[in-house]
């Protein structure tokens, strides 16, 4: 079949549209290619813990020495709170400036409630929550901000405790890490069906409110877009060139796939195979960066998803004719910013973690219903947005660490 002789990306493409038709036409016939979708998400989650886990660790025992680990770590922790920030900042700018909530005549005025200062156990609770009670258990829960962190130590202790089996127990991670990357590239093949899959039938459950969303939502979906649009093509580019002196557009290019992955399921986690295999095979980033920083980066480095967290926020205090003054924006903003790190890279993840925001600045939590009819589609470009930073992160830190990539 000439299908499977096209290259990923355009299968990927011709997959989205097939699916949007069916979705949209189809009606109950969608079932008949649903179940593609179900069985590649499961084939994905099935290898995001083994790969996280053996990734991280072989990452880190590559980079040697706490001093080695302590300067990436820097650099890493140091980007993704710089581009979060941007981020979230940008968002905040757009949502002020088109003010999309404001005179929506959705009857919901509430008076202006006094602001209350951050409770600092939910702060907290994301750093804490870190740190495993029992890392089988966090394995078997598949927390995955647990088992990052445990790797990120196992990894350093694998180096510095410098036991007799040291050697052994790098060759054994690098090469579970080698197994798991060959058991992903034979999953990615089936990615087009997965895909056909999983967007026919978000497309067939949300055809009729694609018709009925109101004027204001659209023009939220519209800040959201145009605010992650910005970020994505301008200030993350502008960051690639004249910090990481690398080619924003080569890397987009081969950012193709990934992005369009992320695009599809909504998931920077199921995605991060591919990103890995992008990131690595086609922009030249070595494994010893791209085993550290993506894998980290597709759990605590949410671009998309600060900015949108912040600018859904203000979106509802706006409909409910909430002026938030600017002490009430920069908690909006620190909160994004803790949202985004605690938020799975999974499916809606981002609207779990805004009831967070919404407390902090003492919002009512039924705003989320206002948002949930277009989280799933505003998910899609979040997500891809989250993604395509990691592999930005990737390319900066490799330059900076004076590696010649492919861009
Ligand atoms: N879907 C999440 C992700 O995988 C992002 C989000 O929900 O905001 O990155």
């Amino acid at each position: 079949m000439f299908l499977v002789k096209l290259k990923l990306h355009w299968q990927i493409l011709i997959a989205l549209v097939l699916a949007v038709v069916i979705g949209y036409y189809g009606g109950e016939n969608v079932k008949y290619v649903a179940w593609m979708g179900d069985i590649f998400l499961r084939l994905l989650k099935m290898i995001i813990i083994p790969l996280i886990f053996s990734s991280i660790v072989s990452g880190v025992t590559s980079m040697g020495g706490s001093k080695n680990l302590g300067r990436l770590g820097i650099k890493t922790l140091g980007y993704y709170l710089t581009t979060s920030l941007l981020a979230i900042v940008t968002g905040l700018f757009l949502v002020n400036l088109i003010q999309p909530g404001k005179g929506a005549e959705l009857g919901l005025q509430q008076s202006a409630t006094a602001f209350e200062q951050q409770d600092p156990s939910q702060l907290s609770n994301i750093f804490m929550r870190m740190i495993p009670e029992n890392i089988f258990q966090s394995l078997f829960k598949g927390d995955i901000l647990s088992i990052i962190f445990f790797a990120v130590m196992f990894g350093f202790f694998i180096n510095a405790a410098k036991t007799k089996y040291q050697q052994s127990l790098v060759t054994f991670f690098d090469s579970i890490f080698e197994v798991m990357m060959k058991m992903t590239l034979f999953i990615i093949r089936f990615t087009p069906l997965g895909i056909l899959g999983i967007v026919a039938i978000e497309v067939s459950k949300n055809a009729d409110q694609l018709t009925d969303i109101a004027g204001s939502m659209a023009i939220y979906m519209l800040t959201v877009v145009l605010a992650l649009s910005i970020h994505a093509f301008i200030t993350l580019p502008v960051l690639m060139k004249f910090i990481g002196k690398a080619k924003p557009y080569k890397h987009l290019k081969n950012m193709v796939s990934p992005l369009l992955t992320a695009f599809s399921t909504s998931s920077s986690s199921a995605t991060l195979p591919l990103t890995i295999e992008a990131v690595e095979n086609d922009s030249g980033v070595s494994n010893k960066i791209t085993s550290f920083t993506l894998p980290l980066g597709a759990t605590i480095n949410m671009d998309g998803t600060a900015l949108y967290e912040c600018v859904a926020a203000m979106f509802i205090a706006q409909v409910y004719g909430i002026d938030l003054s600017f002490s009430q924006q920069v908690v909006v903003v620190v909160t994004a910013l803790l949202a985004s790190i605690g938020a799975a890279g999974i499916p809606m993840a981002g609207l779990v973690m805004i009831t967070i925001i919404l407390s902090a600045v003492h919002l009512p939590l039924e705003g989320v219903g206002l948002i949930l009819a277009v989280d799933r589609i505003l998910d899609m470009y979040r997500t891809s947005i989250n993604v395509w930073s990691d592999s930005c992160g990737a390319v900066i830190i490799a330059k900076s660490e004076g590696e010649k990539t492919n861009i």
